[in-house]
């Protein structure tokens, strides 16, 4: 793996740099206080070309790599880690349609969201359904040209703005084989919103419920083969676990510049407390572990470039990475001491949005099951 930036990583790290700075910085911690979520942030990101990266030129993406990705991913976390989730989940609908969507789904339905003028998003979780994503319970039953979902979606990142959503629900018997995957439009009658949900952080990010009732798809927005659902999702969360890991990397490292130049300035005992052991040892072991979730995730992302199977790297770099802001942004909050707890500084904020990390696009411990599982296949075939 070729760790020397290209001119195009150069350039969209300068561009989503620029960005960020000045256009989400001013306007990130009041947003997130009113939780207010700005489409046309994603319009402006996608007039500079950042919210398809990875989907072909021929679908109006920029058709570069995760390498490329993870760089404007960490750029945005680095500022407005709500953001950076946005472009990561409308990401997703282009991924899957691009990989198992026909011709016609993919010119439909790719080029809006890969210049950012729509937004996307992915539903798969459900009340009963959560770590155990073979066991949702939403249906969709074919009839003559259509299908009928029932059912209700939870955890759905910007359900609520997303014009294209691809919503797994159950077509055949219990399990992932019985799972299908739809394309779903905004506006489809029966799509209705449930609660929006009261979180500890990336409020600027929306959580919704999504109540299907009586939603009629047409059959042509069936992707894939019916049953092909699970398998489609599973493949979706691979590439997904690799932008999470971009987006603690971000956050993490956002904290350390805050902890670092806090123990320059700030002087006790007569000296910078950067001077004390104590501090200065946490400062190198935050330091260690943002690199090491970026080479973990740069690797993930290599990998799945170069077409060989990524999946377990992804896991390790997505729970790598999200422990790693998680410990990161703790101890930077630690070193500021009782300031570093107020909201004078983002300090609180990164805390509460590395934690969502640990959580999203399968728990740490589902990360863990992924990769032990490879151990033990591996372990069998020796
Ligand atoms: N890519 C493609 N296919 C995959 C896959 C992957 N990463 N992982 C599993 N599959 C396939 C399997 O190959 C299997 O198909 P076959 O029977 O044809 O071989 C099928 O899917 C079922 O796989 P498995 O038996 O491993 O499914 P499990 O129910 O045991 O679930 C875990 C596996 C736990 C890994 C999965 O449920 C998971 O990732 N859960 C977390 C869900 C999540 O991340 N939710 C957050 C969503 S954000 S809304």
């Amino acid at each position: 793996m070729d760790l020397t930036e290209t001119t195009i990583q150069k350039e969209l790290k300068e561009l989503t740099r620029k960005f960020a700075t000045e256009k989400l910085q001013p306007l990130i911690a009041d947003d997130e206080r009113d939780e207010r979520f700005r489409p046309e942030i994603i319009k402006k990101l996608g007039a500079l070309g950042l919210t398809g990266i990875t989907v072909p030129e021929a679908y109006g993406g920029a058709g570069l790599g995760y390498k490329d990705y993870i760089i404007v991913i960490e750029e945005l976390a680095a500022v407005a880690a709500s953001y950076a989730i946005s472009v990561a989940v409308s990401g997703l609908p282009q991924l899957i349609l691009n990989i198992f969507g026909s011709e016609a789904q993919k010119t439909k339905y790719i080029p809006p969201l890969a210049k950012g003028e729509a937004v996307g998003a992915f539903s798969l979780s459900e009340a009963f359904s959560g770590s155990d994503a073979a066991s949702l319970r939403a249906t969709a039953k074919r009839d003559g040209d259509h299908y009928t979902l029932n059912g209700t979606k939870l955890w759905t990142t910007q359900g609520d703005f997303a014009n294209t959503i691809i919503l797994m629900a159950r077509t055949g018997g219990p399990g992932p084989k019985g799972i299908s995957a739809f394309i779903v439009e905004k506006g489809t009658p029966g799509l209705n919103y449930g609660k929006r949900e009261k979180k500890m952080g990336c409020h600027a990010s929306h959580t919704m419920e999504l109540v299907l009732n009586d939603l009629k798809i047409p059959v042509g927005n069936l992707l894939g083969k019916e049953g092909a659902g699970f398998q489609i999702a599973m493949t979706a969360l691979d590439s997904g676990r690799i932008t999470i890991g971009a987006t603690a990397i971000g956050i993490a490292r956002s904290a350390l510049d805050i902890a670092v130049s806090h123990a320059t300035q700030r002087e006790q005992f007569r000296k910078p407390i950067i001077q004390f052991q104590g501090v200065s040892f946490m400062l190198a072991d935050m330091a260690v572990a943002i690199d090491a979730a970026r080479l973990l995730t740069q690797r993930a992302a290599w990998m799945r470039d170069n077409d060989e199977d990524f999946s377990v790297q992804a896991a390790m770099a997505k729970l790598f990475a999200s422990d790693a802001a998680m410990k990161v942004t703790t101890d930077a909050v630690q070193i500021l001491g009782g300031a570093g707890y107020t909201q004078d500084f983002p300090l609180e904020r990164y805390m509460r949005e590395a934690k969502v990390l640990q959580i999203v696009e399968g728990t740490n411990q589902i990360q863990r099951v992924v990769i032990s599982r490879e151990l033990e296949i591996n372990m069998k075939g020796k």
